[in-house]
């Protein structure tokens, strides 16, 4: 099967990343395609960063109809986009954040978020509660990194993360950490050895989701809201974004 990672900042390090981290838990016979848009925020972590990688991550999705993909993978923790994808696609698509929420809840009564930059914890807060893991999400913790921070080998991500992993277990009482940004996948391994708790990383987990849905022949469901959208005209920059018949 073809997943489609899409990564819906432009840093292509970003991508390259998570891509290697999808490839590693990936079975056998599934291929990665991992990109990212060719225009956009280098970095989400704010409303206006989401909303300006919404048309590179829903232009990619559109392509990726034409290249035979099974399953998308949004790798993002928020979520840009979603329903909007979902619309356009016949396979699965899942965002990192919903998928590594699902996978914490099978493992734990409760889990923490840990993040990038503390005014993101708003966004990753409306995310539990829109998911509805309010009563399973115990804190959602950010570490004031900047999301390009994660690819500076120099900079001291790793044990600011681990600190802060350390305090919301003990803080939340919560038995699960659930990553908040997709360039903390490589990080994922490390952090669970030195913890003693899972982790879950949400492009490792909504990869094997998707194998998991296309092995159930689990589509998106063209009935309702999910429906292909209505086919009309748009203007201006938007033009040739416009959802065809
Ligand atoms: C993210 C993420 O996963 N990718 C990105 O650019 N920003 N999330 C975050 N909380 O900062």
């Amino acid at each position: 099967m073809r997943i489609k990672l899409i990564n819906p900042n432009t840093t292509q390090s970003m991508t390259d990343k998570i891509a290697r981290a999808a490839r590693t838990v990936a079975a056998q016979g599934t291929e990665i395609l991992a990109v990212s848009p060719t225009g956009g925020p280098v970095s989400i972590e704010d409303h206006y960063d989401e909303a300006y990688a919404v048309p590179g991550l829903l232009g990619e999705v559109r392509i990726g109809e034409t290249q035979a993909c099974d399953a998308y993978v949004i790798a993002c923790f928020g979520d840009p986009g979603l329903d909007a994808a979902r619309e356009i696609a016949r396979g699965p698509v899942l965002g990192i954040a919903e998928a590594a929420m699902h996978a914490a809840s099978f493992v734990a009564t409760g889990f923490s978020i840990v993040t990038t930059l503390t005014r993101t914890c708003v966004m990753a807060r409306r995310l539990v509660d829109r998911y509805g893991f309010s009563t399973v999400c115990r804190g959602v913790h950010g570490t004031d990194l900047p999301v390009l921070a994660l690819e500076d080998p120099a900079s001291d991500a790793y044990a600011l993360i681990l600190a802060q992993c350390e305090q919301a277990l003990k803080q939340d009482g919560s038995g699960a950490i659930v990553l908040g940004c997709a360039g903390m996948a490589d990080l994922c391994t490390r952090l669970s050895a030195s913890l003693g708790v899972p982790v879950i990383d949400g492009v490792a987990a909504a990869v094997k989701f998707c194998e998991a849905l296309v092995g159930l022949q689990l589509q998106t469901s063209k009935h309702g809201d999910y429906a292909l959208p209505i086919p009309k005209k748009y203007t201006g920059a938007f033009a040739g974004f416009a959802p065809r018949a």
